[in-house]
């Protein structure tokens, strides 16, 4: 079987941070631009999206995709605790407008890693408000949108505090994390900063579980009528002996957040690798094993084995991939990532597993947070002096795939000219 079951969703990904540009009002703004950072440099103009997010979505739309999943940016929306801005909604009712303008179904993710600063100058996450506030955006958020979004999400991937936590091959000095944390305090004149990536991974887990079901409540209540789901982060975790800790992280960094999605509208399924557990927790990538930009392994296989792990955690909840993708400056290697990961999906769907769409990671080379420009994820790539995008052959292969709606024969990723943009 090589079809994929119609009315499938193929699309490409980005995030506001990561693409839009000069998000100077956000937490991460703030720790890019003191020191010590972990940042290897600041986001600054990143893609210039804000302004050219048009061009974008025609571009994608060009290419055959019919998805266009982005991020919402809360910092924007309620630049001062309780002020929403009027203008920041109407910016993204014009990028929702945009995808139906141009046949694109918009999935919406609310919460995409970064926060206002006077959020973070509060505490962030682990303190008390933070539910009500977040809840409250949303539902602001949604009056304002909710008739021209598609499907939504409230957190990207809001297991990740626990899943860095057994990460071994990241290399992150916890002191340079104190004191950057305390220097961003005192830029936002507080005592505190807490934001998404510093503090306590429980503590943030149990509220933002909190603040998930919350905030669905609270976009179903409005405009629209919309699926709302949570965006997971999986990992293909492979035990290497009879003592390793395969199961207990799986406890630990997934379940709660699977058990969430099963009591929302759709699991959103964001798979790049695989892991290997040992008796002390994460083990590194394997020897000679080929890498990607981002130090872990290639290896697309990985996405068969969690859309597995999700349906067999989530019960009936449809599943959508909605992010899957390669760090690489090969753009062959990212053909043939989507080739082996696109495999798998129709496996799976060969076995019965609601699978209902494939949204790759990422539509642009763009901003990989700590680790700045360099690691290359897009379809198109990006030139950061002049702006200028060009479409890479990975994005025609996805393409071609998307038109047909099955997999092609082809063996080499088609070069463009078969779809004039
Ligand atoms: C994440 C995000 C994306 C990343 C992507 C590549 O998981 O960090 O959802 O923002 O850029 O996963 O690492």
């Amino acid at each position: 079987m090589n079809q994929f079951p119609p009315g499938f969703l193929w699309g490409a990904a980005t995030a506001a941070h990561q693409v839009e540009g000069n998000n100077t009002n956000s937490d991460l703004w703030v720790l890019e631009h003191i020191q010590p950072t972990l940042f290897v440099e600041p986001s600054l103009d990143a893609c210039d999206h804000f302004h050219r997010f048009r061009e974008d979505i025609r571009l994608l739309a060009s290419l055959g995709l019919n998805t266009y999943r982005f991020s919402v940016e809360w910092a924007r929306i309620e630049p001062e605790r309780n002020h929403f801005s009027l203008a920041a909604l109407d910016h993204y009712r014009r990028v929702l407008a945009a995808c139906h303008e141009y046949g694109v179904t918009p999935m919406v993710t609310f919460y995409h890693f970064s926060s206002p600063r006077w959020f973070a100058a509060m505490g962030g996450w682990e303190k008390k408000p933070a539910a009500d506030l977040f809840a409250r955006y949303c539902e602001r958020a949604a009056a304002h949108l909710g008739d021209l979004i598609g499907f939504a999400s409230t957190f990207n991937e809001p297991n990740l505090p626990m899943l860095l936590r057994w990460i071994s091959n990241i290399d992150i000095p916890f002191p340079t994390v104190l004191r950057m944390g305390r220097q961003a305090a005192r830029a936002v004149g507080s005592n505190r900063f807490g934001c998404f990536f510093l503090g306590d991974a429980a503590k943030l887990q149990e509220a933002m579980i909190g603040a998930h079901h919350r905030a669905r409540a609270a976009m179903k209540s409005g405009p629209g009528s919309y699926p709302v789901g949570v965006n997971i982060s999986l990992q293909d975790e492979q035990a290497t002996g009879p003592k390793n800790k395969r199961d207990q992280k799986c406890r630990e960094v997934y379940d709660e957040w699977l058990k969430a999605a099963a009591q929302s509208d759709y699991a959103g399924i964001q798979t790049y690798t695989r892991c290997r557990v040992g008796k002390r927790g994460d083990l590194g990538p394997e020897e000679g094993i080929e890498l990607t930009q981002m130090g872990y392994e290639f290896w697309p296989e990985a996405l068969e084995i969690c859309l597995r792990y999700a349906h067999e955690r989530c019960g009936g909840v449809p599943l959508y991939i909605t992010e899957n993708g390669v760090a690489t400056e090969d753009d062959s290697r990212r053909v043939e990532y989507i080739r082996r990961a696109l495999s798998g999906v129709l496996r799976c769907l060969a076995d019965g597993i609601d699978v209902r769409g494939y949204i790759h990671w990422s539509l642009l080379d763009n901003f990989e947070w700590i680790m700045g420009y360099r690691p290359k994820f897009g379809l198109v790539a990006v030139n950061r002096l002049t702006q200028e995008r060009r479409i890479k052959p990975s994005a025609y292969y996805l393409g071609a795939i998307a038109r047909e709606n099955r997999m092609t024969d082809l063996l080499e990723a088609p070069t463009g000219a078969e779809y004039p943009v």
